[in-house]
Parts: C-alpha cells; sequence; structure tokens
C-alpha cells in the first residue's frame, strides 16, 4: 500500500500548484485525492520509510477519546506535537518571547498555567464526546443541554442499526471553529457495515502529507480496529479522502529522501485486550510487530 503514499507525495511535488497558505510557508497543493488500505489480518497503513511515531499518535487518539482539550496530559507523557499552538498563543497574547521548550516545562510543571494557556479550545475530543446542543427554554431563548458523545453513539448504532449510513463522527462545529487553536483537519469520520467488515471513510479538510498524513492514516487504522473490536466486526478497508493536500516548501530534503526510499515490511497490529468500551483503552493495548522503519526523518511543522 505504501507506494499509494509516495506516489501521492511524487505527485503533489511535481504536479501540485503553488499556494500561499495561513502559516506563510507555502505549500504545493492538489485539491481532491484518495488513498485506500485493506485491514484485513491486522495490517496498518503505518509507514515504512521513515519511522513514524505510532505510540504518539496513539497517545494523541487516546486523548482525543477523552474528551479533554488541553495539552497537559499530552506533555506530561512527552507528547509534542500539538505544543507550537498554545505556545505562539501566549507569546501572541502576553508579548513574553518565551523559548518554546520553557513554554512546554511551565505546562508541566504548573496546572494553574495549563488550564490557562495549554488549552486548545473545542477541538476534536471536546466535540467528539461532547457535541454541545441548546434546547429552547419557550420565550425565545436557549439553554445548555445535555452533550452529544458521538463516538458512543456511532458503537452503539454499529450494533443497533447495521445497515445505517449515518455511523457518523463530526469534529466541524461551525459555531465554535472561532474558539478553536486550528479547525478540525481530519473532520468527518464515517463508519460503514460491508460484507461482515467494518469500513470508514475519513474525510480530511487540508492535509499535511510529510508529517500529518502518517499519523492521520495511523490513527484512522488504530480507532476503525478498536470500533471493529467493540462492535464485534472484522476490520475491512480504510478510505482516506483529503481536500487540499499539500507540501510545505520547506519540506524539500524530506520529500527528496524519502521518495528515494522503498518500503520494507508489512507491520501489523495487536489489539492485546478487549477493553469493556471503546473509553477504556490503554497504551499497553497496541502491540506492533513487523515494523522496522527506516531513519526518521525531521521536518519543521508548520503553525
Ligand atoms: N499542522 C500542520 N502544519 N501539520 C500537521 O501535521 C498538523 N497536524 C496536527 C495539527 N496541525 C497540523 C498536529 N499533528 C507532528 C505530527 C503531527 C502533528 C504535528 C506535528 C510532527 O512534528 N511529527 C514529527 C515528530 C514527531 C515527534 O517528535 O513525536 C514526525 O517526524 O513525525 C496533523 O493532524
Amino acid at each position: 500500500w505504501e507506494w499509494q503514499y509516495l506516489d501521492l507525495m511524487r505527485r503533489i511535488w511535481e504536479q501540485g500548484s503553488e499556494r500561499q497558505d495561513r502559516t506563510g510557508v507555502g505549500t504545493r497543493s492538489i485539491m481532491g485525492t484518495m488513498l485506500r488500505f485493506d485491514l484485513a489480518g491486522g495490517a496498518m497503513p503505518l509507514v515504512t520509510t521513515k519511522r513514524v511515531y505510532w505510540k504518539t499518535a496513539t497517545r494523541e487518539l487516546l486523548w482525543f477519546l477523552t474528551g479533554k482539550t488541553n495539552i497537559r496530559p499530552l506533555v506530561l507523557q512527552g507528547v509534542k506535537i500539538w505544543n507550537e499552538w498554545p505556545h505562539a498563543n501566549y507569546v501572541r497574547e502576553t508579548g513574553e518571547e518565551i523559548a518554546l521548550d520553557d513554554f512546554v516545562a511551565r505546562i508541566a510543571e504548573d496546572q494553574e498555567f495549563a488550564a490557562r494557556w495549554g488549552d486548545l479550545g473545542p477541538v476534536y475530543g471536546k466535540q467528539w464526546v461532547d457535541w454541545p446542543t441548546y434546547e429552547p427554554v419557550g420565550d425565545g431563548t436557549y439553554r445548555q443541554g445535555q452533550g452529544v458523545n458521538q463516538v458512543a453513539e456511532v458503537v452503539r448504532s454499529l450494533k443497533e442499526n447495521p445497515g445505517s449510513r449515518r455511523h457518523i463522527i463530526e469534529g466541524w462545529n461551525v459555531a465554535e471553529l472561532d474558539s478553536m487553536a486550528l479547525p478540525p483537519c481530519h473532520k468527518t469520520y464515517q463508519f460503514q457495515i460491508g460484507e461482515g467488515r467494518l469500513n470508514l471513510v475519513l474525510y480530511q479538510r487540508s492535509c499535511d502529507v510529510a508529517l500529518g498524513l502518517p499519523f492521520n492514516l495511523w490513527s484512522a487504522a488504530a480507532l476503525l480496529r478498536m470500533m471493529a473490536q467493540q462492535t464485534g466486526y472484522e476490520p475491512g478497508e480504510l478510505v482516506w479522502m483529503g481536500g487540499d493536500t499539500h507540501l510545505y516548501l520547506n519540506h524539500a530534503h524530506l520529500v527528496e529522501e524519502q521518495l528515494s526510499r522503498v518500503p520494507e515490511g508489512a507491520p501489523v497490529l495487536e489489539l492485546a485486550r478487549t477493553p469493556d468500551s471503546i473509553f477504556d483503552y490503554r497504551i499497553e493495548d497496541f502491540v506492533v510487530s513487523g515494523y522496522a522503519p527506516q531513519a526518521p526523518i525531521a521536518a519543521p511543522v508548520a503553525v
């Protein structure tokens, strides 16, 4: 499968149109792309042509499922991938030129500081497990209702109504976009049962192919596997669909190096335990074998 990833990378680099983006870095980009992977037998879309930190991606996924939106639990586990955004926000709002590492150390040490400066707003976790609702009071105003746990609802609907075409987890809460540090990239997950297998289409509106996509593919596949285990279906296909699918211009060294490499091996994920619910997975439950990746390729993340 990995050639699909490398071919996409090559196609964007050679044929993508150059655009200025929000971050000011600049990208080459193709609008509308698709990748497909069969997860039968435990196979995972885990990139082998560079080391992908799949445990980091899994910790992020488990953090989403807790409903939390503060980076502190990630920081305490050594997961750094969300640090840049609260740091940039802090520097912008206070004018204090604190280094990223010092900022992150304060998030870890000081719970009150973290509560004030570590939150990303109502991003993935909040929308996934506690999408806000409003109830009319009767006088033309509304009060907050019970939040919707979309993840729990999908587990339930897969069991109770397997033929449904509405097994959807949505991150794009239009009313709350302005309060998010970053509006969701992997915004829509649609599950489907076909021929006794659990399939997933993920729609991602914006995709950083070099840094983000290996993480996003792993996480989507892991979520599919967890859902399949919880609902009693065999894992089926993961179909990944991208909107603006891009390479940042400052990732040229990564692109060149990675396109010179050849995929090796077929990593497999075993779930060591069947937890009581989709919310009870722990990092130790994810056991990967057959993964002997090639050397990491570091690249800066555009904020
Ligand atoms: N913004 C941009 N520009 N790219 C993204 O990939 C991205 N995300 C999330 C939100 N905004 C984004 C954040 N996810 C890395 C990986 C995933 C991220 C952010 C950063 C990253 O730097 N990975 C490195 C190092 C990993 C590590 O040290 O643990 C890597 O080599 O993979 C995509 O959803």
